[in-house]
């Protein structure tokens, strides 16, 4: 098809009035193969109809980066979704938020704060090995029994991300954090799914069980994120006529400006976290300047913005480090070769620290694969065209939905050697002494203006929870169950399945300690 600017559209699938291509898509739960495999009728570039939303696929890293990189803020709005609008408020937080003014602003502020008194400070690493300490003793205690790692696992993340947000961790078995992860899993299975009812709006009108269970889950996360928000409220000297004295959505509206002092934002003796700094900047923002048309942030900003780090900071983080303990129960020698290098490099007298990351490039390596073979976020989130543009030599209109398929350049043939093979090597250089990606076909937090905010913090996890588990136990599968299947789950993370693991002292820890 021709178009105002010369280019030609990509070629697109069979589309039906009203239902558009549904009929492609219809019965393949796991979207990202699905789009990956259509890819040899129609092209790394193609485009689909979803109900009336025109949407391009796109396969390929090239494609991908120009969308990302080149033509970054062409692309770095958002679709509008029943289940997303849900999520944030319509829109409120970072992630699910279309580009503007505030969306910027409340990015720069997480990206200040995550910076100031997270990334860059020893205090988290105090954090994040407290945890580790932590899971390593749970694991201890559950010597030789099989052992479902998830729930450890995901404590020991939360605890991480609600130290940094809230202040505050978790006891095992602490009954807000049971209903913590219940109402996770229940977001995690059927928010931003592509599902019929984000397709199709005028769905809502009809009983929809996943509808329900998502607002039911958000009630109770609401519930958790209104607490925190009311207790930070109150120690920060902001008066309880303040902000809506804690009536989340009601709260007059607060304008946060451009012009804020950030050195007194964050380094206030109040601030203590995430919440604290966040609320801090709105009072100086207020103190300084007058409110500001467009600029206006509510309380509903401030609690999605939150309700984003933590939620980002728990899945994302915890489905990386199933996905990592799952590939060392099939590969042993892989496990085996980390434990050597770890035994060579840093021994069995001290724990590992985040200085030690240049000492253990297969590690290092060894999560760089993972996060290919297994992407999160194995679709990213649906871009939105800004503007009337192009992808290579294609035209793409304004408002066209664009998928980046991870799934497809994490295992295009033509950049990765056996690319279903996991297989840590290929991001090393020939000596084995460094970490390096062998193609420019790699981007697991994506890339550009709309990249992963929490992509330094993973990784300072992923290193340390990795590393302190496997310098004192070797992971096995049960003698009596078969290995897990390696197959994801598609959805707004791309999940494990359940599975079982042994967790063995080694014998090198027992015989040192
Ligand atoms: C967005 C990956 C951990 C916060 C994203 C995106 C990806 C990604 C692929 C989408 C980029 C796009 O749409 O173009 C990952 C992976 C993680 C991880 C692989 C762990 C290994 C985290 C953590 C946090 C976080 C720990 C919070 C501290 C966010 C936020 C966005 C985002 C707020 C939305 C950015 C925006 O739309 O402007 N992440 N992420 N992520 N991530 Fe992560
Ligand atoms: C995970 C379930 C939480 O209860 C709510 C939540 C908030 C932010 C989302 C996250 C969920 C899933 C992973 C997302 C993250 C924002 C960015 C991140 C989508 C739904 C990724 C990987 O893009």
């Amino acid at each position: 098809m021709a178009t105002g600017t010369g280019l030609g559209r990509p070629r697109s699938l069979p589309a039906l009035p009203l239902v558009g291509s549904l009929l492609q898509l219809a019965g393949h739960p796991q979207l990202h193969l699905r789009l990956w495999r259509l890819q040899g009728h129609y092209g790394s570039l193609y485009a689909l109809w979803m109900g009336s939303h025109y949407v391009v696929v796109v396969n390929s890293y090239r494609h991908a980066r120009e969308v990302l990189l080149k033509k970054g803020k062409d692309f770095a709005g958002r679709p509008r979704t029943v289940t997303t609008d849900l999520l944030s408020r319509g829109g409120k937080d970072i992630a699910f938020a279309s580009y503007g003014p505030l969306w910027k602003f409340q990015r720069k502020l997480v990206h200040t704060a995550l910076s100031m008194f997270g990334e860059g400070s020893l205090a988290l690493e105090r954090i994040i090995c407290r945890e580790a300490a932590s899971l390593c003793d749970t694991l201890s205690a559950a010597q030789d029994t099989a052992l479902d790692m998830a729930p450890e696992l995901t404590r020991a993340v939360t605890n991480v991300v609600c130290s940094l947000c809230f202040n505050s961790s978790y006891r095992r078995g602490d009954p807000e954090f049971e209903a913590m992860l219940e109402y996770s899993q229940g977001i995690v299975d059927t928010v931003a799914k592509e599902s019929l009812v984000d397709i199709f709006p005028w769905l809502q009108i009809f009983p929809n069980k996943d509808l329900a269970l998502l607002k039911k889950c958000l009630q109770v996360r609401d519930q958790l994120l209104q607490q925190k928000f009311t207790e930070h409220k109150v120690p920060a000297g902001l008066g309880q006529g303040d902000a809506g004295a804690g009536v989340v959505g009601t709260g007059p509206r607060t304008a946060w400006l451009m012009h804020v002092p950030w050195q007194e934002a964050f380094c206030g003796d109040t601030v203590k976290d995430l919440m604290d700094a966040l609320l801090q900047v709105r009072l100086s923002a207020e103190n300084s300047s007058p409110p500001e048309p467009g600029l206006e942030l509510t309380d509903d900003h401030l609690l999605m913005t939150v309700g984003d780090i933590f939620g980002a900071g728990v899945e994302t983080t915890t489905t990386v480090l199933k996905w990592a303990v799952l590939y060392l129960l099939h590969y042993p020698e892989i496990q085996r070769k980390i434990q050597e290098e770890m035994d060579h490099k840093i021994g069995l007298v001290r724990h590992p620290h985040l200085s030690d990351r240049p000492l253990l490039p297969y590690l290092e390596a060894t999560i760089s694969e993972v996060l290919r073979i297994r992407p999160v976020s194995p679709l990213l989130i649906p871009h939105v065209s800004l503007a009337d543009t192009s992808i290579g030599e294609y035209s793409i209109p304004k408002g066209a939905r664009v998928i980046i398929n991870l799934w497809s350049v994490h295992h295009d043939e033509k950049e990765w050697d056996k690319p279903e093979e996991f297989n840590p090597g290929r991001f090393l250089d020939e000596q084995g002494q460094h970490i390096h990606s062998p193609s420019p076909s790699y981007l697991p937090f994506g890339a550009g203006i709309r990249v992963c905010l929490g992509k330094v913090l993973a990784k300072m996890e992923l290193f340390l929870f990795l590393a302190w588990v496997l310098q004192r136990f070797t992971l096995e599968c049960p003698e009596d169950q078969p290995l897990p299947s390696l197959e994801g789950k598609f959805g707004v993370v791309l999940q494990v399945q359940k599975f079982q693991v042994k967790a063995r002292l080694r014998e090198a820890w027992r015989a040192a300690s």
